[in-house]
């Protein structure tokens, strides 16, 4: 490694180099984390899930009245892969454990399709932790995103603001436009990053589906966005994987429910 030139400089972090962009710049990627072979997979059971969560409605007019169409949700209650190898992906979990201090829970799982030539919500910026205009010493929410087509101008990459987790107001315009970045990703990278930095998708120009999966991880105090225990049966399940999918902290159970289930597992 080059070492660089240093002039009155007494201290320097030691971290990590992902942990130390992911605390600076608010995201990381971590190249190639995911085979080629895999990424067909999930692809092709994310269309899967897709085409059962329209089923479920009735129709994906009925996706659109909500503004929920090209959306895919809680994907791991329709295939384990979407547990194995993306909620608790080996390359990724390492840095999320570190980043929320190891005791950590599901707030979501969304897989986005990103049509050609249609413009999802999502293209205008946003943090994934809505509303909030505070900033915090340690990560409030961390998400993965699974890269699964090319990412670049043309697809409409997805478009970051590094070091805006920092800040609790959103940027002047003019700032945004200036310093907003949109990485070219390959299928299989992962972005890490933190859920308040800003970001928003491009739009699709090409003629091909833009897919991401986006895994959204907080701390326990913060609620999941569904009861994902009513969704899926524990068996099989470890220990880790239990307490990410609401297993260890749900929010939505009745007191002695909750005793119940402690007393239970004992
Ligand atoms: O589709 C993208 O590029 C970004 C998705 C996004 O912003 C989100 O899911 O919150």
């Amino acid at each position: 490694m080059t070492e660089v030139k240093k002039h009155g400089i007494t201290e320097q972090e030691t971290k990590d180099v992902h942990l130390q962009s992911l605390e600076r710049l608010g995201y990381f990627v971590l190249k190639g984390a995911v085979s080629r072979p895999k990424v067909n997979e999930i692809r092709e059971k994310l269309y899967g899930a897709y085409d059962a969560q329209i089923a479920e409605v009735g129709g994906e007019d009925n996706l659109k009245k909500i503004n929920d169409d090209g959306i895919a949700r809680a994907l791991f209650a329709y295939d384990p892969v979407f547990i194995k190898d993306v909620l608790c992906n080996a390359a990724a979990e390492p840095y999320v454990a570190a980043a929320l201090d190891t005791n950590y829970t599901l707030y979501s799982q969304v897989g986005v399709f990103s049509k050609p030539r249609s413009e999802l919500y999502q293209v205008a910026w946003h943090r994934e932790v809505q509303y909030q205009h505070f900033t915090s010493s340690r990560p409030l929410a961390i998400q993965t995103l699974f890269i699964l087509n090319d990412f670049n101008v043309e697809t409409g990459g997805t478009f970051f603001l590094p070091g805006s987790h920092l800040f609790e107001k959103f940027p002047s315009d003019e700032f945004v436009l200036a310093n907003q970045v949109q990485p070219v990703l390959e299928p299989g990278d992962i972005v890490v990053m933190n859920s308040m930095l800003y970001h928003r998708a491009g739009i699709n120009r090409s003629s091909e589906d833009r897919l991401l999966i986006t895994n959204t991880f907080t701390r326990p105090v913060m609620a999941s966005q569904f009861d994902y225990t009513s969704m899926i049966d524990p068996q099989g399940l470890t220990e880790k994987e239990r307490q990410i999918l609401g297993f260890r902290w749900n929010y939505s159970l009745p007191m002695t429910q909750w005793r119940k289930n402690r007393i239970n597992a004992i």
